[in-house]
């Protein structure tokens, strides 16, 4: 029986860089999960009749909110919900059945990387029926939908019990418990050359996989042990929990310290990656070098002919704006389009639809390709191991040989996490103000050559999205991006993208961080950043 339950707009609901994110305790007020799905309805035209996939990382409220969900995709009249056992997946496998299954579209309740926990954060996008985060004109639309939201309906009933797989209804709507991993592992299966990377693990090549307690786990299991024979002493933070066993599920050298230690101590294994809450970020490391996720990128793009997949060429590639340029200088020596897109996975997918480009990466721990249309965690990891096992030279080898052939992008993120909003917001105004009269001045060793607020024109779509980050290249080969990051749920945080290129052959193994100084400094001199934060340095560095 449906119920209509008055309501009114709440304020806020508006999706970021990817959904909404919001506290946990946010999310867990009375009506607040419910307002904003029955915004998604009305933002998208309505379920009716619609086949959707649901499912989430396993944070505190996942389990509350897919019973909601589901509630509520009854009272809407939907046809059917494919929905992962216990209420788990990750989001690339959620992408890969959206398109295995041509359903209509898709919610993944997670907040990725952010922490969980009832203290943590929760989150919620809507994916659409190609696989993909919904493009910029849905997400206005169902934030639209949320400022005139008068009421909402769910079906009256108890829980369903979605911890065993099969078919059940919920009133006239079928539910499809399904196994969160098999499509997907049989999915990377097709992809990669199994046989090779189990010769590889036979041969004694070591690798640690660290789940941090999320999605991963029983993916990586699924994948890494049982299909190609790794020990189990492979994976670490295996299972996942709630509250990511406190941690911080974000895949990197600050939050994923354990493993990186462990990468760069006197008995590390050969190869070592992670992977966030929900399954979408890498960090790839081999004994004794850590791999910048922009990096990654360009070396999976050199390297994609050595796997089945890939092996009949690359149609182009893409990368976000604040991703270093590693990648287009692959593309430049072997002729490939290679498009820049504003940060958010969501603008990649006009380009994938359109088979203009087959790879895209992001500088935020994000690579992917056309096989779905979510960044895809496990997919970098099998990537990389497909790869070693082809060229047969370690990961070190693998990166000298690269920065020789194409030059080194040193790279890093520095992130100024909570800061107040009005005072990264008049940083950057202040900035913004002066891009034209920049052009021509030196800072410290640096001339700056051009400076521009990024606006990105679509072309598949046409469509121009502006004020994507400020960019200011240097005459000396040298760029600094800023922008506000807009998956934070506490404050802003102001990332500071720094690049410099190598060209080699000389200069291409000193320490990023010397190596980007006098980036580091101009975007000081520039700025006056710490002064106006009131922040001595970076809160974080990756
Ligand atoms: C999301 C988006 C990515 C983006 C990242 C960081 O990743 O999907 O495209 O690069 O956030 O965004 P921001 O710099 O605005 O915080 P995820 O893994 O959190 O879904």
């Amino acid at each position: 029986m449906i119920t209509t339950i008055a309501t009114t707009p709440i304020s806020g609901q508006k999706p970021g860089t990817s959904g909404l994110r919001k506290k946990t305790a946010v999310f867990c007020q009375p009506g607040y999960l419910e307002n904003f799905v029955q915004s998604i309805w009305n933002g998208i035209g309505g379920v009716q009749g619609k086949v959707l996939v649901l499912g989430g990382d396993g944070r505190f409220f996942n389990d509350r909110a897919v019973q909601i969900i589901l509630r509520m995709a009854a009272a809407a009249g939907a046809a059917r919900v494919i929905v992962g056992q216990g209420g788990l997946l990750s989001t690339p496998a959620a992408s890969h059945l959206i398109r295995l299954h041509k359903a209509d579209g898709g919610i993944i309740l997670s907040a990725s990387h952010n922490p969980g926990g009832a203290d943590g954060d929760f989150g919620i996008k809507y994916n659409t029926a190609n696989g993909g985060p919904a493009p910029e004109p849905v997400t206005k639309a169902i934030y639209r939908a949320t400022q005139s939201l008068t009421s909402y309906q769910i079906w009256q009933s108890g829980d369903l019990d979605i911890s065993v797989p099969g078919r059940q209804h919920l009133g006239p709507m079928a539910v499809d418990v399904i196994d969160p991993v098999a499509d997907y592992a049989a999915l990377m299966e097709q992809i990669f050359d199994f046989a090779a990377i189990r010769a590889l693990f036979a041969s004694g090549f070591q690798i640690s996989f660290d789940a941090m307690h999320a999605i991963t786990g029983p993916y990586a299991r699924e994948i890494l042990v049982h299909r190609l024979g790794a020990p189990e002493s492979t994976l670490r933070n295996a299972i996942p929990l709630p509250d990511f066993g406190g941690g911080h599920p974000d895949p990197n050298p600050v939050w994923a310290r354990d493993l990186v230690d462990s990468l760069m101590g006197p008995d590390a294994p050969d190869f070592g990656a992670a992977s966030d809450g929900d399954g979408d970020r890498n960090m790839i490391l081999g004994r004794g070098v850590y791999v910048t996720p922009s990096d990654s990128l360009a070396v999976i793009a050199a390297n994609a002919h050595l796997v089945p997949g890939y092996a009949q060429g690359l149609a182009g590639v893409a990368r976000s704006m604040p991703s270093s340029a590693a990648l287009d200088a692959v593309a430049q020596v072997r002729g490939l389009p290679c498009y820049a897109t504003p940060t958010g996975w969501k603008f990649f997918g006009n380009l994938l639809d359109a088979g203009r480009a087959t790879l895209c990466g992001e500088e935020s721990a994000g690579t992917g390709s056309d096989h779905i249309r979510e960044k895809d965690g496990l997919w970098a990891v099998l990537m990389w191991l497909n790869i070693l096992a082809r060229r047969g030279q370690s990961v070190a080898q693998i990166m000298a040989t690269h920065w020789q052939e194409f030059g080194r992008h040193y790279y890093s993120r520095h992130d100024y996490e909570e800061v107040e909003a009005q005072a990264a917001e008049s940083l950057l105004a202040d900035l913004r103000a002066r891009l034209e009269g920049l052009p021509g001045q030196r800072f410290g060793a640096l001339t700056v050559q051009l400076a521009e607020d990024f606006a990105y024109a679509d072309p598949v779509d046409g469509s121009v999205t502006a004020g994507q980050g400020l960019q200011i290249s240097f005459a000396e080969g040298a760029r600094l991006v800023l922008r506000l990051s807009g998956t934070g749920t506490a404050g802003a945080t102001l990332r500071v993208y720094l690049e410099r290129y190598a060209p080699g052959p000389d200069g291409l193994h000193h320490d990023p961080q010397a190596a980007l100084g006098p980036v580091i400094a101009a975007c000081e001199k520039m700025t006056g950043l710490s002064a106006r934060l009131g922040r001595a340095k970076p809160d974080i560095v990756t």
